[in-house]
C-alpha cells in the first residue's frame, strides 16, 4: 500500500508554493503579485489535482486490467461539499498548503472560502453517495460514481422580511471550477422518443432526437490508500445538427430549439426529495445519465472491441442503484444487450440480473417512484416494450409460486387499470440481485410492509446495510481539535482509517482530566461557531448556553414542529408567569432546513420558526435563557461548522418514518448527545452507545400503528396537556404573526385535526425527556463523560464499515491491492 498521507508527503512547502506560482502564470495567466485569493484557490486546486494524477492513472489501469470486480455507484445526486481541504488531506499536503499560501502572502481561510460548494443533492441520499465514494477509494475498491453535473444545484435559501423561504438559483458553475475535467473525447450519444419498427424479425428503435452526454470527471482520492477513483458526472450538450433547410429559411430560432431542449436535461436538480412529480424532464435526466454510464462501462472494460463477450459483464462491474432514480438502467441494459449486441432474451436477462442491486432509502409510500407507462412509451418506446416483457415473464413466474390472485395483482410491475403506472421499486426488486434497506429497522420494515409480497417470493434477496458517514470529512476536517485529542488519547491517528479504534477511548471516559479536555474542545468549538454565525448570519450566540440543533430537510415526518412547539411551550410558561426565566436552562436552539419549493406545510413551518425566533430573541424577559436561530441555506459547509459545536442533537421523527438518518451519526462522532425516537439508525446508535447515554422518548413503531388503528384524535392531546394547549394557542392567536390569526391557520388546523405524524401524541413524552436532559446538563462533567462515550462507541457508523458490508453481502468484491 502506498502511504500518501502526511507527514510522508513527497513535496515540500517550497515546492508546493512553486507549483502554485506555475499554475497562476501558465494555466491562468496571472502574475502572482496580481493574484487574488480566488486565483490562488484555483491554482492550488489545479496543483493538487496534478499531484493526484499519477495515482489516478495507475488506479484506472489497475481497475481495467486487474481481476477485481468494480462497482458502479449510480446516483442522481452526489452532495460532495467543498473539495480542496479533502483533496489536500488525502494527498498529504495540508501542512505544505498552509505554509505555501502563507509564503505567497495570502490568508488561508480566504483561499478556502473562494471555493463554491457544489450542491448536487437534496439531503441524506446525496450526501451518502459522497461518503460512499470516499470510502470506496479509501478501501482501494475499484469504483466509479456515475451521476449528473447539474448546472444549478439545490437552490440557495433566503428568508424574506416575513420569515418566509425564498429560493434563489444556485449559480455554482458560473465560477471557475478547477476540479471537474471535461472529457469531450469520451462522450456518449443518448437518444429519446420516436418509434419502434420491425426489421427482419427484429425490433428496431428509431429515436426522434439525441443528446450528447459529455463526462466531467472528478477525482476521488482515497485516504491513505494511494488510490484515486473517478466520479463521472454527465453534462448534456446538443449535437451540432442544425436543420439546414429550416436555417436557410431564416427560421433560426426554430432550428436551434431542439438544441436548447437537449441542454436543458442537465440544467437543474429537482429540489423535491419526497414527492415525485412524474415530470418528463426528470425521467429524461434519469435515462440520460444511466444510459451514458452503461455505455461508458462497456467502453472501459471492453476497449476497442466491436463484438465484446458481454457474458462476462457481471464479473467486471456491478451497479448499485441509489434508490429508484437510476432504475431505468435495467431495461436499458436489456436493450443494449438485445438490440445492440444481439443477445437473446434469456442471455440478456441472466447478465442483467447479476449486474444490478437496489438500495431503498425511504418508507414513505408517496416517495416510491412510479412513471405513467404512457410517458415512458413516448420518451422511451423500446424500453416500455422491454418493461412489459419483464412484467409478463414475472407474471408467469408468480403464477407458479403465488396462489393468491390479489397478491399477484398487487405485485405487477406495471399496474393494471386506466392509466397504468410502472412501479420502479418493484422493477428494481425483481431484476436486482440484492435489495437493501439503510438501517436494521428500515430493512425489517421493508420486508414486513413496503415490499412484503416480494420478500415472501424472494426471501434471499433482502438484506440490510446500515448507513455510515466518512470520518475524514466529518471528524478530521470538521473538528480538528477533537481529532487531535482523539489521536493523543489513542496514541495513533490510525483511527481515521479504522474507526473501530475509537473504542480505545472508553477507558478515558473514567479519567476526569481527559473528560475535562474533551469538554474544553466542545467549548472552543462553540466559541468558533458563535464567531462564524455572527459573520455569516449576524447571530449573537452565547457559548455559555446549551447548543441544541435540529438540521435536516424540512419534512412533516421529521417533526421540526415538535421542536418548535416545545420551544413555544417554554416561552409560554415564562410569559404566563408559571415558570421563572431563571429556572430555565439557558439554551440556544439552532435550526437549518430547506423545504421543497412546492411543499406548503413545510414552508409554513419555516415561517413559524423564523417568527418564533424574532419574538423570543427580542423579548427582554427571556434574554440569556432562551434564543432561537434559523440559519438560512443549510449545506455541507454549514454542517461542518455546526456539528462540532452542538451538544444536543434532535432526531425526533415519527417512529417508522426516517429510513436511517446520517446526521445522527455525524453528531455522535462529534460528541453530541442525541434526543431521539426509536427510528432509523437511532435504534442502533442507542444500542451501541448504551441506553444510559441516549435520550429516548416517544412512541414505537408498534404503538404508532396501534394508534392509527384505534383512530388518532390529536385534539384530545391538545386538551390533555396544558403546555401543549398553551403553545398551540399562542401560534393560533397571532403571537408570532403580529396579531394576525390567519397566518398559521393551516398549521394549527392540521395539528388539531389531522397531525398524520403524531406530533401532538409525542409532545408530552418529549417534554419529559427534556427535563432529564436539563438535569444532566447541570452536571457538566457527567454530560461530557456521556458525550465522550458516544464518540468512543460510534465507530461502527463509519462509511468504511458500511462499504465493507456492501462488499461482503452484496457486491462480492474487494480491494484491488
Ligand atoms: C426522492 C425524490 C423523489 C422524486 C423527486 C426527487 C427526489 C430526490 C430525492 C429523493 C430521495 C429521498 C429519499 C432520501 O433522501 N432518503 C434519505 O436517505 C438517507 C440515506 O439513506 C437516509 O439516511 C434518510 O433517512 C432518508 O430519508
Amino acid at each position: 500500500m502506498t502511504e500518501q498521507t502526511a507527514p510522508h508527503s513527497p513535496i515540500s512547502a517550497e515546492q508546493f508554493a512553486e507549483q502554485i506560482r506555475q499554475e497562476l502564470e501558465y494555466s491562468q495567466g496571472v502574475r502572482p503579485e496580481q493574484a487574488t485569493a480566488a486565483d490562488v484557490y484555483v491554482a492550488t486546486s489545479l496543483a493538487v489535482r496534478k499531484q493526484l494524477m499519477d495515482s489516478w492513472m495507475r488506479t484506472q489501469q489497475d481497475i481495467v486490467q486487474g481481476k477485481t470486480k468494480a462497482v458502479g455507484y449510480l446516483s442522481a445526486e452526489f452532495l460532495m461539499g467543498k473539495q480542496l481541504r479533502n483533496a489536500l488531506l488525502s494527498a498529504g499536503l495540508t501542512d505544505q498548503f498552509e505554509q505555501a499560501v502563507t509564503q505567497l502572502g495570502f490568508d488561508i481561510q480566504a483561499v478556502i472560502d473562494a471555493e463554491v460548494e457544489p450542491g448536487l443533492g437534496n439531503g441524506g441520499l446525496g450526501r451518502l453517495a459522497a461518503c460512499y465514494i470516499d470510502s470506496m477509494a479509501s478501501l482501494a475498491v475499484p469504483a466509479f460514481g456515475y451521476g449528473i453535473q447539474y448546472r444549478y444545484g439545490i437552490f440557495k435559501q433566503e428568508f424574506d422580511a416575513q420569515g418566509r423561504q425564498v429560493e434563489r438559483p444556485d449559480y455554482w458553475l458560473d465560477n471557475e471550477e478547477p476540479w471537474g475535467h471535461v472529457d469531450y473525447n469520451r462522450s456518449q450519444r443518448v437518444s429519446f422518443g420516436g418509434k419502434v419498427v420491425e426489421e427482419n424479425g427484429h425490433k428496431v428503435w428509431k429515436p426522434a432526437w439525441s443528446v450528447r452526454a459529455v463526462p466531467v470527471d472528478y477525482l476521488v482520492p482515497g485516504y491513505a490508500s494511494g488510490r484515486v477513483n473517478t466520479l463521472r458526472l454527465w453534462s448534456a450538450k446538443s449535437y451540432d445538427e442544425f436543420d439546414l433547410l429550416t436555417f436557410n429559411n431564416s427560421q433560426y430560432l426554430d432550428a436551434v430549439r431542439p438544441q436548447v431542449k437537449a441542454e436543458n436535461i442537465s440544467k437543474i436538480l429537482y429540489p423535491e426529495d419526497s414527492t415525485p412529480q412524474g415530470k418528463s424532464l426528470r425521467l429524461e435526466q434519469q435515462y440520460f445519465f444511466v444510459s451514458a454510464s452503461i455505455h461508458d462501462a462497456i467502453r472501459v472494460f471492453y476497449p476497442g472491441q466491436d463484438q465484446p463477450d458481454l457474458t462476462s459483464f457481471p464479473d467486471k462491474i456491478c451497479f448499485q442503484l441509489n434508490d429508484t432514480h437510476p432504475v431505468i438502467g435495467i431495461p436499458e441494459l436489456m436493450r443494449v444487450l438485445i438490440d445492440e449486441y444481439g443477445y437473446d432474451w434469456n442471455a440478456a436477462w441472466s447478465i442483467t440480473t447479476r449486474t444490478f442491486n437496489y438500495t431503498c432509502h425511504t418508507l414513505l409510500p408517496e416517495a416510491l417512484e412510479v412513471w405513467p407507462a404512457k410517458l415512458i412509451g413516448e420518451l422511451l418506446p423500446r424500453h416500455l416494450q422491454i418493461i412489459q416483457q419483464i412484467d409478463r415473464h414475472f407474471l408467469a413466474e408468480l403464477e407458479g409460486k403465488v396462489a393468491d390472485p390479489q397478491q399477484i395483482e398487487r405485485m405487477r410491475i406495471i399496474s393494471t387499470g386506466e392509466d397504468p403506472q410502472v412501479r420502479m421499486a418493484y422493477l428494481a426488486t425483481v431484476a436486482g440481485e440484492h435489495v437493501n434497506g439503510v438501517a436494521e429497522l428500515h430493512s425489517q420494515l421493508l420486508k414486513d410492509v413496503t415490499l412484503h409480497d416480494f420478500s415472501l417470493v424472494y426471501p434471499g434477496k433482502f438484506t440490510n446495510v446500515t448507513n455510515g458517514v466518512t470520518p475524514r470529512r466529518f471528524i478530521k476536517l470538521a473538528n480538528p481539535r477533537l481529532s487531535a485529542l482523539i489521536t493523543e488519547g489513542l496514541g495513533t491517528d490510525r483511527w481515521l482509517s479504522d474507526l473501530s479504534l475509537l473504542e480505545g477511548l472508553r477507558p478515558l471516559a473514567q479519567d476526569d482530566g481527559f473528560v475535562g479536555r474533551f469538554a474544553q474542545v466542545k467549548r472552543d468549538n462553540k466559541a468558533d461557531f458563535a464567531a462564524f454565525a455572527k459573520r455569516e448570519y449576524g447571530f449573537d450566540l452565547n457559548p455559555d448556553t446549551m447548543f441544541d440543533s435540529m438540521v435536516k430537510r424540512l419534512h412533516e415526518y421529521k417533526r421540526q414542529s415538535l421542536k418548535i412547539l416545545a420551544v413555544i411551550a417554554d416561552y409560554a410558561d415564562i410569559k404566563s408567569g408559571r415558570v421563572s426565566a431563571d429556572d430555565l436552562l439557558p439554551r440556544t436552539v439552532l435550526f437549518g432546513a430547506k423545504a421543497a419549493p412546492g411543499y406548503r406545510m413545510a414552508k409554513l413551518t419555516i415561517q413559524l420558526i423564523n417568527n418564533v425566533a424574532r419574538v423570543v430573541n427580542t423579548d427582554p424577559e427571556v434574554k440569556g435563557r432562551l434564543s432561537v436561530h434559523f440559519a438560512p441555506n443549510y449545506n455541507i459547509r454549514m454542517a461542518q461548522h455546526l456539528i462540532p459545536a452542538t451538544e444536543l442533537d434532535e432526531q425526533i421523527s415519527q417512529a417508522g418514518k426516517e429510513a436511517s438518518g446520517t446526521g445522527n451519526m455525524k453528531f455522535a462522532f462529534n460528541g453530541a448527545l442525541t434526543v431521539g425516537t426509536l427510528d432509523g439508525a437511532n435504534v442502533e446508535i442507542r444500542q451501541r452507545v448504551g441506553a444510559e447515554n441516549f435520550f429516548l422518548f416517544g412512541m414505537t413503531v408498534e404503538e404508532v400503528d396501534a394508534l392509527y388503528a384505534k383512530g388518532y384524535q390529536p385534539e384530545s392531546y391538545y386538551q390533555a396537556d396544558p403546555r401543549l394547549k398553551a403553545a398551540i394557542d399562542m401560534v393560533a392567536d397571532g403571537s408570532f404573526s403580529d396579531g394576525d390569526c390567519g397566518t398559521y391557520a393551516a398549521l394549527v388546523d392540521d395539528w388539531l385535526h389531522k397531525d398524520y405524524f403524531m406530533t401532538l401524541a409525542d409532545f408530552t413524552a418529549y417534554n419529559q425527556i427534556q427535563s432529564d436532559i436539563e438535569a444532566l446538563y447541570r452536571q457538566p462533567l457527567e454530560w461530557s463523560r456521556k458525550a465522550l462515550l458516544n464518540v468512543a462507541s460510534s465507530g461502527f457508523f463509519s462509511s468504511d464499515r458500511a462499504i465493507g458490508d456492501y462488499l461482503e453481502r452484496i457486491w462480492k468484491t474487494g480491494s484491488m491491492d
